[in-house]
């Protein structure tokens, strides 16, 4: 029996694989107790399935690849990277890879080659909780544990559809509310997703406008004389800010910039003044916005105010991934060193210096993702090398994405064939989870530590090892001493010694373990300059887009992200195709589109088909899952700009204005889809 932290979201589910080579959940798990969903049941299956064996290489993109040795793979990068000045390359990792790929990948980045140039996937994700936590509580780790669900008696689920994408989650949330008759779910949302259909309230907000909801929220419990000012006085500072911003939301205005009733707002409010325990639990409906930050900080405004934390309460960011916390442990966006280090900082820098033994980490943080797109169009950038994301589908503004990754000299580091894979000029087999060993940190920060179950597919290596050998190969064996996955945690964990997210103590037989204990500030002191937590003005800039319909994006209830590994599983394929768009009857009925039909989603000259399904989406919103890869049409992402909001630089992929025109109508002998 093998245990391992499931490849899939950030719930951080223990898992086991039986000597049948059955997918089980780990009764000794604390993030689960034994509780799983479907997408890693079909995990066995689909290990082999749509996999590269062998290193490809072309030089040219109009050639066919050829497979080449590892060595071979080696010589090339080594010659690429050595003619480049560094500022001319640029990594994109995943909050997928294990922590100790990550840590490596980073040192040779950022340590080795001395650049910045480096960024995650979670730029797309959990950048403005990031920033919105660390703005707060001057650290972004989340402040309470699963734990806290047992005896809270209110929740919040705020732009997060947790019944789908935090499914494991979600059902402790429903078990406590089983168990406590005066429990309660509210759910904001645009769209009557699962998780507003197993709500007590469900508040149907319109997009983009949760800044000013929450506002009048603040509006509200300072009206009512529902403030902790005994709270806010002892640990918090900035509060007449944050109010003075509140007091432009009284709630009949809020409730018209929303589309809500008042007594929604109200209703918000009261459970913030009255409830025993609450939790807020939030993901990309707030994340993935140009008032992203603002909206997270007007949610964790509202527990400073009402002295909601610990045994009273908790925001809690729901993070997407398996192991973007372990991502954020070792610093992988472009600003960040390992153990919540920042480059901008002259002492951190000095230690990882020392630490590393290398000089001259650079200050500034690098571009971001989108940033650097447009660097490589500009052709500032000249090598790209991708590690375990899929930019070709998962990226906003594509057409222009295309371009770049059409223009770069391309790396992909991936363990399947993926739509980026298409304009590659080499390709390098990764081990994926199952096949190598090391560590994840799920969204309460535990850290699990999983275990290999069988033998890499083909020639592929674990991400960790590339790097490693890479580096060797360059000359830097002091640097890259590391013989096992082991070398490289012992590494890492010295690293976060006296640190916030100390798991120096920590050893992989000690697994799993949670760091920073089950309230990170439970003596109610913040790692802030002054140790106390701050409120912010949360500033409420509107959306405009053009356009007859806001599309927003999101996730498949079976599928996970661009369908690399749950797309080859028929069962998790079930009720997913073909690609749909969720359109209230209402407005279809006045465009003359039937269930079924097929549309054209039209943003300028950028065209993506799908067929309709009717859902209670808001009225003038309709809501497409992303990450249909090419073979299913064209991906929604043509369509979506890469604004991004301007703190955490995370881009809106949340809402962009489009039209929609019937292609084709159903015929109902056909069935729907
Ligand atoms: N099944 C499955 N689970 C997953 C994933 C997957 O691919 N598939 N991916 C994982 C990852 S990486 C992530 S980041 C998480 C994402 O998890 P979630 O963020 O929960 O999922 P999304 O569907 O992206 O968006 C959540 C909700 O935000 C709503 N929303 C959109 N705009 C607004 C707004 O302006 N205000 C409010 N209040 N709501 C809004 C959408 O209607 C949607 O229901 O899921 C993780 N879990
Ligand atoms: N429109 C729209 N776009 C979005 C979002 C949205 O809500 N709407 N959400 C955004 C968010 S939150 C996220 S997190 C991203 C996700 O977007 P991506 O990161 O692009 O999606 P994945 O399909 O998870 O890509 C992971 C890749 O890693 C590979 N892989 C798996 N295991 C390993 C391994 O161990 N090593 C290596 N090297 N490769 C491996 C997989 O085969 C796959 O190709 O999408 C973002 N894009
Ligand atoms: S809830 Fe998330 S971590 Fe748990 S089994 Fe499902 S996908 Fe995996
Ligand atoms: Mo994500």
């Amino acid at each position: 029996m093998k245990t391992f932290q499931c490849p899939y979201c950030g719930v951080g589910c223990g898992l086991y694989i039986d000597d049948r080579d059955r997918i089980k959940g780990d009764f000794e798990h604390p993030a689960n107790r034994g509780d799983i969903c479907k997408k890693p049941i079909y995990l066995p299956k689909i290990m082999d399935e749509g996999r590269v064996g062998r290193p490809l290489y072309r030089e040219s993109k109009r050639e066919n690849f050829r497979e080449i040795s590892w060595e071979e793979a080696y010589r090339i990068l080594a010659d690429r990277l050595s003619s480049l000045d560094p500022s001319e390359t640029y990594f994109y990792l995943s909050g997928q890879l294990l922590t100790e790929d990550i840590y490596v990948a980073n040192k040779f980045v950022k340590g080795f080659l001395r650049t910045n140039n480096i960024d995650a996937n979670s730029r797309l994700c959990m950048a403005t909780a990031v920033t919105a936590y660390k703005m707060a509580f001057g650290s972004d780790g989340p402040p309470c544990s699963y734990e806290d669900i047992d005896d809270a008696d209110t929740f919040l689920f705020i732009g997060s559809n947790a019944a789908i994408a935090h499914p494991v989650l979600f059902k402790r949330v429903l078990k406590r509310r089983r168990e406590l008759e005066r429990a309660v779910v509210i759910t904001i949302d645009p769209v009557e997703t699962e998780t507003a259909k197993k709500s007590d309230v469900f508040i149907q907000i319109r997009a983009g406008t949760d800044t000013a909801f929450l506002n009048s929220v603040l509006y509200v419990l300072h009206r009512e004389g529902w403030i902790d000012f005994e709270f806010i006085e002892k640990y918090t500072e900035g509060f007449e800010e944050a109010l003075e911003q509140a007091r432009k939301f009284p709630p009949e205005v809020a409730a018209s910039v929303c589309d809500v009733r008042e007594e929604d707002i109200y209703l918000v409010a009261e459970a913030f003044a009255k409830s025993k325990k609450l939790i807020s639990f939030w993901c990309q409906g707030l994340n993935q916005s140009i008032n992203g930050t603002m909206k997270n900080l007007a949610l964790i405004n509202l527990h400073l105010a009402t002295g909601r934390l610990n045994g009273k309460g908790c925001p809690f960011s729901l993070t997407g991934q398996p192991n973007a916390m372990g991502g954020r442990e070792v610093g992988y966006l472009s600003n960040g060193l390992p153990g919540y280090r920042d480059v901008r900082n002259p002492s951190d820098r000095r230690f990882m210096e020392r630490f590393w033994g290398v000089e001259g980490i650079r200050s500034e943080p690098g571009p971001t993702i989108t940033e650097a797109v447009d660097l490589i169009l500009e052709e500032k950038i000249k090598l790209l090398w991708v590690v375990c994301t899929n930019p070709a589908v998962s990226l906003p503004n594509l057409d222009k994405v295309h371009s770049a990754l059409e223009r770069v000299f391309l790396v992909v580091q991936d363990s399947y064939w993926n739509d980026t894979c298409e304009y590659a000029n080499l390709i390098l087999p990764a081990a994926q989870l199952g096949e190598k060993e090391g560590t994840m940190t799920g969204s309460d920060r535990t850290i699990t530590y999983c275990e290999k179950f069988k033998e890499p597919y083909g020639e592929s290596k674990p991400d960790w090892l590339i790097f490693t050998e890479l580096a060797k190969l360059m000359g830097a064996k002091r640097l890259f001493p590391y013989r096992s996955n082991s070398d490289v945690f012992e590494e890492f964990k010295r690293s976060t010694e006296g640190r916030l997210c100390d798991v120096s103590g920590l050893s992989y037989d000690k697994l799993p373990a949670r760091w920073g204990g089950n309230w990170l500030y439970g003596d109610l002191r913040f790692p802030t300059e002054s140790g106390r937590a701050r409120l912010h003005p949360a500033k409420f800039e509107v959306a405009t887009e053009r356009g007859e319909f806001v599309l927003i994006t999101g996730r498949l209830k079976n599928q996970w992200h661009t369908m690399t590994k749950t797309g080859k599983s028929p069962q998790l394929l079930k009720g997913e195709i073909p690609p749909f768009v969720l359109m209230n009857p209402e407005d279809a009925l006045e465009l003359g589109i039937e269930e079924g039909d097929e549309v054209v989603l039209c943003k300028g000259s950028k065209k993506v088909v799908r067929v309709v399904r009717f859902s209670n989406v808001k009225r003038g919103h309709i809501f497409a899952p992303f990450g249909y890869p090419k073979e299913f049409g064209e991906p929604v992402n043509l369509l979506l700009t890469d604004r991004v909001d301007p703190y955490s630089k995370e881009p809106d992929l949340k809402y962009s204005g489009v039209s929609v025109k019937v292609l084709a109508h159903h015929r109902p002998s056909e069935g729907l889809p």
